[in-house]
């Protein structure tokens, strides 16, 4: 069984969002061509309290794009974004979200961030992903969304880590890319790690 996991597409990282994406719009186009293609279909969502510590705003003298360190983790301080309930953190309206199966929320405990659609950034909690696309023998899993140098990133990795194929739909990515060359060399660490790149016009079938 295949799966399409579809990252964060939601307002706060399309353009006009809190912590818009750079052409982060173009993903869905190409998401909702897959959608139509796959039999099971899950999404993440970033669903952050209003005191996420991530934020810029929850630590002195800290700065939006600044590294630091939170709970022993690095950490970017992010814009406030995708906080619970607020229309940045809906799906963008354009997304045939009825084609979504299950939709996994991550990064609301308020001390952690979570990149990945599996676990946060420490491992130790998991979202329920994994085991829901093993209760459905999922054995290979394509990826797309937002952003390809963080979540989508994070989210590829970890599903190799739990032993599927994965590959990721790049036409359907777009990065955040903090600094130049970030898209460039997530994509060459999902390789690295196994990750096959694909563009969604091979995947028709
Ligand atoms: C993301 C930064 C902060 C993402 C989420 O979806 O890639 N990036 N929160
Ligand atoms: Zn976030």
């Amino acid at each position: 069984m295949k799966a399409l996991i579809l990252v964060d597409i939601q307002n706060d990282f399309c353009p006009g969002g809190a912590l818009a994406v750079s052409d982060g719009d173009a993903t869905i186009a190409v998401a909702n061509g897959l959608i139509e293609q796959f039999k099971l279909v899950v999404a993440t969502q970033d669903w952050h309290p209003r005191d996420h510590k991530s934020f810029a705003s929850q630590n002195d003298g800290v700065s939006i794009g600044d590294s630091f360190e939170l709970n022993g983790i690095p950490q970017v301080a992010w814009p406030d974004h995708c906080i619970e309930g607020t229309s940045g953190a809906d799906f963008h309206s354009s997304l045939n979200s009825n084609g979504i199966e299950r939709v996994f929320q991550k990064g609301t405990n308020p001390e952690i961030d979570s990149y990945s659609g599996f676990f946060d950034n420490d491992h130790r909690n998991a979202t329920g992903l994994g085991d829901f696309l093993q209760s459905r023998n999922v054995e290979e899993v394509y990826v797309l969304g937002l952003a390809t140098d963080y979540c989508v990133m994070f989210t590829a990795l970890d599903a190799v880590k739990l032993g599927f194929k994965t590959h990721l739909v790049v036409d359907g990515c777009r990065g955040v890319e903090l600094n130049e060359g970030d898209v460039a060399n997530a994509i060459e660490t999902m390789k690295g790690a196994g990750v096959l790149i694909e563009h969604s016009r091979d995947l028709k079938d």
